[in-house]
């Protein structure tokens, strides 16, 4: 939930991501950064206090209680890295402070000796120890400096939260992070964690590296959809992604775009042509590689610009308003969410790939989804092992309250059904959508 504010992100839990089966939202940074109306200022700590543009700590804990009542567990967004990049200022919560001092946290010593960018990509050293975009690289091998960050850590889990994403991972040793991850108090509590470890062909730090702490973004599947949508490859290569050196699916964290790619022009955003960026997130959503993320964000024109409703998300029925996109609501995508929900971890089955831009698999006797990447309709005859019976079709349309489908009905005959896959469309049925 790219941007959005504590209170409206507690609003939407409830109205919408808890009901839509989401097993999880993912939040913005949460501590004191520096000031400033880009949403990158959040990137730059200042201290630990709960005091963000994104609201205030009762309303953080707020949020975490709605969400949770909701049944929607809260991943925060966790800087370990680094402090700020400018040389002084005060934060959002009015604390003084230089690049290397943070009085009361961090002084001079505890930032690590380099104090430049990193400038060996080869060298793995460099990667970790100089500075990630110009921001003062905390020396996380330290005691303190392990100690001040568990020390946030464990005020977040007092707070409830569900989960972490540890930002810029690739630039902390895989040792600095375990450590810091040992001192926090769980309580028996199964704590997500999600690393940023960017890959970076034959640089030394790498996803696989950083495993055994948690999941890791896995930067090469986005890579991999995004050639594959874009016509450069073929989506009829990519059943198979457990065999490719990427990280285990166990561990592996999938997305088609998140804050930063989004902001590249190389990569899939709203903006994609040909409906790329739908069909994108349909597959990341059927296929079993990974634990998928969908980003929910904003429109912008220029990289920089911060939050539109002064960080107020709102949604209307299964699109965006004021500014903001809403991904998370789209039919395509939330019909996605329960389809995924559905079929679990269940194999592909049935897959089928007529031509290099066209694809349908099934997931077992649970699920069957087909994508024309192609400016054609495509009508076929599919096998698929989902019992026979009416099933509504989960991109055009839902099923209503009353059992019918508001969106087109596909009926399953004998192990087969026959339909009409729109041109740069999809069609995805499951078991938990059948209509009566
Ligand atoms: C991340 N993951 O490792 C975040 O996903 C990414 O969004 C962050 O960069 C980055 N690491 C640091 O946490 C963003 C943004 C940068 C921005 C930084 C810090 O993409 O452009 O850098 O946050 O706010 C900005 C300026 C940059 C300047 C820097 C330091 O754009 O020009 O560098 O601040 O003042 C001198
Ligand atoms: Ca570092």
């Amino acid at each position: 939930m790219f941007q959005w504010n504590w209170d409206s992100i507690a609003r939407e839990c409830t109205n919408f991501v808890g009901p839509a089966g989401y097993g999880y939202v993912q939040v913005n940074p949460p501590q004191e950064h520096i000031q400033g109306d880009s949403w990158w200022t959040d990137y730059q700590a200042v201290s630990y206090q709960l005091t963000s543009k994104h609201g205030n700590r009762d309303q953080f804990a707020n949020m975490v209680q709605a969400c949770h009542a909701a049944g929607v567990g809260v991943i925060v967004d966790t800087i370990w890295n680094h402090m700020s990049g400018v040389d002084s200022g005060n934060g959002y919560a009015g604390s003084s402070f230089t690049k290397y001092n943070y009085p009361g946290i961090y002084q001079d010593s505890d930032f690590h000796a380099c104090r430049h960018g990193i400038d060996q990509w080869n060298n793995a050293t460099s990667i970790q120890t100089c500075q990630l975009a110009g921001l003062a690289d905390l020396a996380t091998e330290k005691e303190h400096v392990r100690s001040r960050l568990a020390q946030y850590g464990n005020d977040l889990l007092s707070l409830n939260v569900d989960g972490l994403r540890i930002d810029a991972a690739k630039h902390m040793a895989v040792g600095d992070i375990s450590n810091i991850l040992s001192r926090l108090n769980k309580q028996g509590k199964n704590l997500y964690v999600t690393q940023e470890v960017v890959y970076g062909a034959g640089q030394p730090v790498t996803p696989n590296q950083y495993t055994q702490m948690g999941h890791v973004q896995e930067f090469r599947f986005k890579d991999a959809l995004t050639a594959a949508f874009t016509g450069s490859s073929r989506l009829s290569d990519l059943q198979n992604l457990d065999n490719r050196g990427w990280v285990p699916s166990a561990k592996a964290n999938v997305f088609v775009a998140n804050h930063d790619t989004e902001r590249d022009t190389h990569d899939l955003n709203y903006n994609s042509p040909s409906n790329t960026y739908i069909l994108a997130n349909i597959f990341a959503l059927a296929h079993p590689y990974g634990t998928p993320t969908v980003l929910s964000s904003y429109s912008f024109s220029s990289g920089d610009t911060g939050a539109p409703n002064g960080g107020t998300g709102v949604c209307s029925g299964n699109g965006g308003s004021n500014g903001w996109l809403c991904q998370h609501r789209w039919q395509a995508i939330s019909g996605m969410v329960g389809f995924r929900n559905t079929v679990g971890n269940v194999d592909i089955t049935n897959w089928t790939a007529p031509a290099a831009q066209r694809i349908a698999f099934g997931r077992g006797s649970l699920g069957f989804v087909a994508i024309n990447n192609e400016d054609s309709e495509w009508w076929m005859k599919f096998h698929t092992s989902l019992p026979d019976g009416s099933y509504c079709d989960v991109i055009s349309g839902k099923r209503s309250s009353n059992g019918k489908c508001n969106g087109s009905t596909i009926t399953v005959s004998q192990g087969s059904f026959t339909a009409t896959v729109p041109a740069r469309g999809s069609i995805a049925i499951h078991a938990g959508a059948k209509s009566s």
